[in-house]
């Protein structure tokens, strides 16, 4: 198993400016950068590509809906929008070298209409995964789908919820990811999470309960990873937390108190722990 850092430790909006971040990851352990993806054309896909080329950093990207981009909108010229969207994030993930895309790319974060999901919705949600099949295939990227918790989105909750989507969706690039935040909130068991999604498990997105630093709070990391050898997974370890910086709010983590810790310290002090873990797994 492999250790990454998402970039949401320093910034949800990813510019220019933030491309020396990448330049040192390696001396900390670290092997993969994660990059957020809302809009991939205001991305820095030339200095990113670069920036991964010269570190040897694996590239992975987790796409996040904008509003008003949405698969599961009942109006199909909409549905077309999402999907064309989604496809542009493939291409320019690629572009940058990336073979992982996560994130909760079925439906908006926070696109909640106040019911149970429907039958078509589901099928809506499906039928544009498997619209990304060829473009996933020409760029061998893995496309690891993300249930978030109740109060993102109504679509897709559980790890039990995801398998059955990835099964549904029934292409071998289309797997899933687990983010122990959100399955904090929604397993109630979280190796037997990860023992459930099994070899559809593409991706991990180790994040503590309150989104700070690794092994501070009360999510079961050392069960996570002993379920996860088990499991021989061999994907990676992404840290997806956030640390306090100024000249962010942090709105989409919906982070609206300080965590009192660093984004180095959510990036490497995370690895740190996660590499104990390991050893003694
Ligand atoms: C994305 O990986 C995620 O976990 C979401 O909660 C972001 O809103
Ligand atoms: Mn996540």
């Amino acid at each position: 198993m492999k250790i990454g850092v998402s970039a949401f430790a320093w910034t949800t909006t990813f510019t220019e400016r933030h491309l020396g971040l990448l330049t040192g990851m390696r001396e900390q352990g670290i092997s993969c950068f994660e990059i957020a993806m809302f809009n991939p054309a205001s991305l820095p896909v030339a200095g990113l590509r670069r920036a991964f080329e010269e570190s040897g950093l694996e590239a992975s990207v987790c796409a996040i809906l904008p509003a008003g981009i949405n698969p599961i909108d009942v109006i199909k010229p909409e549905q077309k929008k999402a999907k064309e969207h989604l496809l542009r994030c493939i291409d320019t993930a690629a572009e940058f070298g990336a073979r992982v895309m996560c994130g909760p790319v079925y439906a908006p974060i926070g696109y909640l209409p106040g019911r149970r999901r429907n039958a078509d919705e589901w099928a809506w949600a499906v039928e544009c995964m498997q619209g990304l099949g060829d473009a996933l295939d020409a760029h061998e990227m893995t496309l690891a789908v993300e249930p978030v918790n109740r109060s993102e989105t109504f679509l897709l909750n559980t790890a039990a919820e995801a398998l059955e989507f990835c099964k549904a969706v029934g292409h071998a690039r289309v797997g899933i990811t687990l983010d122990t935040f959100h399955a904090n909130i929604e397993e109630k068991n979280l190796p037997d999470a990860v023992r459930l999604a099994g070899m559809h498990l593409k991706h991990m997105h180790m994040s503590e309960n309150d989104r700070g630093l690794l092994g501070s709070g009360h999510v079961d990391f050392s069960g996570i990873v002993s379920a996860l050898s088990e499991a021989e997974y061999d994907g990676c370890l992404m840290i997806e937390g956030f640390g306090f910086s100024p000249d962010e709010p942090h709105s989409l983590g919906s982070l609206w108190g300080d965590l009192n810790v660093s984004p180095e310290d959510v990036a490497f002090r995370g690895a740190e722990y996660l590499r104990g873990l390991l050893r003694s797994s």
